[in-house]
C-alpha cells in the first residue's frame, strides 16, 4: 500500500527526500529551514491534500451516480421485460385458439378459421399495458427453409444468396463455403471456407460447430456471414424441420429456393395477393413469436423470442425461449459496409 508519506515528496519535486517518513521531512524543515520556507511548504502540502480530497470526492460522486443509473437501467429493463412477456402470452392465446389455416395479410400471419378468411384479427402493435407498451409478431416456421438442410447444400446456398441479394453480393463464396464447413464433421476447410483453426485465432476464440446449428444466432459466428447477410437470411430459415412447406406463408424467395418453377411461384403470389391465401388447407404447427416491450418514458426496449409447436387443440410446447433477443441493428450493417 502506498501511503501519503510516499506520494508527497514525489509530488513536491521528489528531490527533497528519499522515500521515507514525513517526520524526517518535518524535522529537517523545522530545525534547519527559515520560517518562511516552512510556511510555504506547509501551504503546498495543504493544497495537495485538498487536491487529493477533491479527487476522492469526485470519484465517489461519480461512482454513486453510475450505480444509480445502473440500478435505474436494470429496473426499466425488468419492467420492459415483463411487458414483453405479456406479449408472448397474447401470442400463445392466439395460437391456442381454434384455427384451420394460416396466411399472411399486411405482413402479419393470420391464424384463420375456414370460412372466416376476412375476419378481423387481433391487433399486435402498440398495445398499452401495465404502464408501457408492447408489440409482437407471429411468424410461421412452416413457411421457411430448414437451415441445417440448406447449410449442407452449397448450390442451394448460392441460389438463396442470389435471391436475397438481387443487386449482387460480394464475399458470397466465403459465406457459402464457411457455412458448409461449420456443419460438416471434418476440420478440412473448403477453398473459401473456415474451420476451428481459423476461429481459434479470433478475438473470442471458439470452434466450428461441426454439427447442426443449435440456434439461428450461431450463423453470426460463421466466417464471411456479414450482419446484412444475417439480417436477410435469418427470417427465411428455421431450425425446425416442418412437414410440407405452407404455400400460404412461405416468402417468394423460399418458394423459388425450394425449386418451384418461377411461373408457378408467380401464380401462387398472384392468388395470394387477390385472396390473401393460395390454399385453404395450408396448416402450420410451429411458430416464431417476437415480442418487444418498453416502459413509459424509458428508451429501453426488451425483446423476447420464443418458438412453439402447437401440439393439440388447447396445448402447445415451447421449443426455444430466448429471454433477451437482440435484432441486428442498422448501425451494425452500416459499420460492416464501411469496413468492407
Ligand atoms: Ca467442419
Amino acid at each position: 500500500m502506498v501511503g501519503i508519506g510516499d506520494i508527497l515528496p514525489a509530488l513536491l519535486g521528489g528531490v527533497i527526500f528519499q522515500k521515507g517518513s514525513l517526520k524526517r521531512f518535518h524535522n529537517l524543515v523545522v530545525n534547519n529551514g527559515p520560517l518562511r520556507d516552512q510556511r510555504g511548504i506547509a501551504l503546498v502540502m495543504v493544497m495537495w491534500a485538498l487536491v487529493l480530497l477533491a479527487v476522492f470526492a469526485a470519484e465517489l460522486a461519480l461512482s454513486a451516480r453510475s450505480d444509480r443509473s445502473t440500478v435505474r437501467n436494470f429496473k426499466e429493463d425488468r419492467q420492459a421485460y415483463f411487458i414483453a412477456k405479456a406479449g408472448v402470452e397474447m401470442a400463445f392465446n392466439e395460437i391456442l385458439a381454434d384455427f384451420d389455416f394460416t396466411y399472411v395479410a399486411d405482413g402479419q400471419l393470420v391464424l384463420a378459421k375456414n370460412g372466416e378468411e376476412n375476419a378481423e384479427y387481433a391487433p399486435r402493435n402498440g398495445i398499452l399495458i401495465g404502464g408501457g407498451a408492447l408489440s409482437y409478431t407471429i411468424r410461421d416456421e412452416n413457411g421457411k427453409l430448414n437451415l441445417n438442410a440448406l447449410a449442407r447444400d452449397g448450390a442451394r446456398l448460392q441460389t438463396v444468396f442470389g435471391l436475397l441479394f438481387p443487386e449482387g453480393l460480394e464475399g458470397v463464396d466465403a459465406a457459402v463455403d464457411s457455412i458448409q464447413d461449420w456443419v460438416d464433421a471434418d476440420d478440412l476447410h473448403r477453398a473459401n471456407g473456415a474451420e476451428s483453426d481459423f476461429y481459434q485465432t479470433r478475438q473470442n476464440p471458439h470452434k466450428a460447430r461441426n454439427a447442426d446449428f443449435d440456434s439461428l444466432d450461431e450463423l453470426r459466428k460463421v466466417n464471411g456471414v456479414t450482419p446484412e447477410m444475417f439480417a436477410r437470411l435469418s427470417p427465411i430459415v428455421s431450425l425446425y424441420p416442418g412437414g410440407a412447406l405452407n404455400v400460404n406463408t412461405a416468402p417468394e424467395t423460399v418458394l423459388l429456393a425450394q425449386g418451384l418453377p418461377a411461373d408457378q411461384v408467380a401464380v401462387i403470389m398472384k392468388v395470394r395477393e387477390e385472396k390473401g391465401y393460395s390454399d385453404a388447407t395450408g396448416q402450420s404447427d410451429i411458430f416464431e413469436i417476437t415480442s418487444s416491450g418498453s416502459f413509459e418514458g424509458s428508451p429501453l426496449v426488451h425483446t423476447i423470442r420464443v418458438y412453439v409447436r402447437k401440439t393439440g387443440p388447447r396445448s402447445l410446447r415451447v421449443l426455444d425461449w430466448i429471454d433477451s433477443y437482440y435484432p441486428v441493428k442498422k448501425e451494425e450493417i452500416q459499420e460492416e459496409k464501411k469496413k468492407g
